[in-house]
């Protein structure tokens, strides 16, 4: 398991990246072009520029968050070639600046969704909730407006280029079935799997989050069979997983340890975090301890020691504590809580095997 942070940018992070060099274990910075729109390239020139400053800090760039996939690719238009190409020429990139793993995802309009991004919790800490009433009984340009009132930070997944065009998206999604997604997404690993092979580039789809359909939108990646069927679309692997505890864990009947031992190999990246569930369908993000939340985080990590993971894991989202102004789900302090309790769990495990091989020799 390699330990990595996600970062949004030197004008665009609160955190400075000395700050996550304090972080004990953290080998890598999570990153991306934010600025760069959905289907355009990424220049090597650009992506240089990132690397030198990550690595004179001391960390690797192998994995970046998100390059995100074009509406035309999601919707099957005819222009989706062009956009393929462009993604391509990115992959081409990357790969030449040493990046190891891109995470992606492939769903309609939105990424994720939440109804507030600063709940108070019962110890006056702050964090994101869902609301299933209130997405069932609001518009989601609505929606948009609220989450984006609090303009001090830049949102991926709810970026002003996807914002700006969301009733035309909304009319363009009406006629796309959950199986036409899946043939516009077969479409696109085609031309990218046998490139990602070459250029030993790891793809890693990102579930939905949440893994449900949201505004009748139709959502693919949202449980074990659909994963399953996924990884058949095109059986390399290349064509891989980001296995995101806390997307998939919003819905109960995800076995997110069982996920990790069915699909072991194919999981190129790790976001663990842990949510509390409520029984009317709400949700709300927690510290990792398991006992603060729904999942399980100490079977989770066992999962992946148990699986020998060797990939890249990350803590995902945080709650806002200790007074911080920071990006929702993005402060500093809980991360990297949730780091060293992550690190905890699994050097227990280590050490626990070392003593019981230990007891077998004498
Ligand atoms: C992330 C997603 O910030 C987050 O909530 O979990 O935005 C994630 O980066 C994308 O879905 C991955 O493509
Ligand atoms: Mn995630």
């Amino acid at each position: 398991m390699e330990m990595v942070f996600r970062w949004f940018g030197e004008d665009n992070d609160h955190i400075p990246l000395s700050h996550i060099k304090q972080i004990p274990g953290v080998k890598g910075i999570v990153w991306a072009l934010h600025h760069i729109p959905a289907g355009e390239k990424w220049t090597l020139h650009e992506i240089e520029k990132v690397k030198k400053s990550v690595e004179s800090s001391g960390f690797n760039i192998d994995v970046v968050e998100s390059v995100n996939v074009h509406e035309d690719i999601k919707l099957g238009r005819s222009t989706r070639d062009y956009y393929i190409e462009n993604y391509k020429q990115t992959m081409k990139n990357l790969a030449e600046a040493g990046v190891k793993v891109i995470c992606y995802n492939f769903m309609p309009v939105f990424d994720w969704i939440r109804t507030e991004l600063f709940k108070e919790l019962e110890d006056g800490s702050t964090a994101l909730f869902y609301e299933k009433a209130k997405v069932e009984g609001i518009e989601p340009d609505e929606l948009a407006q609220q989450i984006l009132k609090e303009k001090s930070f830049t949102l991926p997944g709810w970026e002003p280029e996807r914002l700006a065009k969301l009733s035309e998206l909304f009319d363009a999604y009406q006629e796309v079935t959950e199986e036409m997604i899946w043939s516009h997404l077969k479409y696109f690993l085609d031309e990218i799997i046998p490139l990602a092979e070459q250029l030993d580039i790891r793809m890693a789809i990102h579930p939905d989050d949440p893994p449900w359909s949201v505004f009748g939108l139709p959502r693919i990646i949202t449980n074990e069979r659909n994963i399953s069927r996924f990884l058949n679309l095109v059986d390399s692997p290349n064509n891989g997983l980001t296995l995101c505890s806390g997307s998939l864990g919003a819905n109960g009947e995800n076995d997110i340890p069982s996920m990790i031992h069915k699909f072991g190999p194919r999981i190129h990246f790790a976001h663990i975090r842990n949510l509390k569930r409520y029984d009317n369908g709400d949700f709300v993000e927690t510290s990792h301890r398991t006992e603060d939340g729904s999942l399980d985080i100490y079977e989770i990590v066992k999962a992946y020691r148990k699986q020998g993971f060797t990939g890249y894991v990350r803590p995902d989202h945080g709650r806002h504590i200790w007074d911080e102004t920071c990006r929702p789900g993005y402060g500093l302090y809980d991360r990297a809580l949730g780091i060293m309790y992550i690190q905890g769990i699994w050097d227990s495990l280590v050490r626990m095997e070392k003593e019981s091989q230990y007891a077998a020799i004498k």
